[in-house]
């Protein structure tokens, strides 16, 4: 196969699909993507067994195959290295590493008890009272970047950092999280940020009922 291939399941649900997705945007990476369809256990199965971790997002470019959403980053930064996906300062970029690399490898109670859900909106949620200190210290981090780097992105300009938030900031929509207007400001720009506009509008258009998505992503 030649070309890039971006295998990647539920609009609606899979919070790692978007942050992939939009990486591949953000790079202008020229890429197919291959949805793992839900309504088709075989299919998702299949789709699924081709990536070694049984996860998505998964990247295939030509021969190249990579299946973890960091891993893509670093990988399209590579490849890519004018599209600015990292902070040409080294001391900028090695922050920027560090948000992303939180996001990556924590906020565990947030992201199971605030799951993705496009579609959903929940005026009043009460928020599971292990997922609060996720809440504050993201609220911590998006401050200090936008207060030292001014806006209006987390950097100044989209990064990896703002791909990897970017679930976040429906989360935040979804569940009515009170935030200042910094940071509905920033919910805001990514929200209308062109790349999260075209994904927005794949979710609303997914048939409803993924039934068993509604867990964490
Ligand atoms: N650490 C992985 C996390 C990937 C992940 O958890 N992906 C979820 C979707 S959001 C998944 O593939 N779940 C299996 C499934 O959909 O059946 C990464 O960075 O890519």
């Amino acid at each position: 196969m030649t070309g890039a291939t971006l295998t990647i399941s539920s609009k609606n649900y899979s919070s790692w699909s978007l942050r992939g997705w939009l990486l591949c945007k953000m790079a202008g990476l020229e890429f197919t993507e291959a949805m793992v369809d839900m309504d088709s256990p075989d299919a998702r199965q299949e789709l699924l067994l081709l990536t070694p971790s049984v996860l998505v997002p998964r990247l295939t470019d030509d021969t190249v195959d990579v299946w973890d959403t960091l891993a893509i980053a670093e990988y399209l930064y590579e490849i890519k290295p004018k599209a600015g996906l990292f902070p040409d300062d080294i001391g900028v970029r090695a922050h920027c590493r560090a948000v992303a690399g939180e996001m990556h490898s924590g906020f565990y109670n947030l992201r199971s008890a605030l799951p993705m859900n496009l579609k959903a909106k929940h005026e009043t949620f009460k928020i599971f009272s292990g997922a609060r200190p996720d809440v504050e210290r993201i609220k911590t981090i998006w401050h200090e970047c936008l207060d030292t780097y001014g806006g209006p992105f987390l950097f100044g300009t989209p990064t990896v950092a703002d791909a990897m938030y970017a679930p976040v900031c429906t989360r935040f929509n979804t569940y009515s999280v009170p935030l200042d207007d910094t940071l509905q400001g920033y919910v805001d720009t990514i929200m209308n940020w062109a790349p999260m506009v075209e994904w927005t509008k794949g979710a609303l258009e997914e048939p409803d009922e993924i039934v068993e998505l509604e867990v964490e992503f």
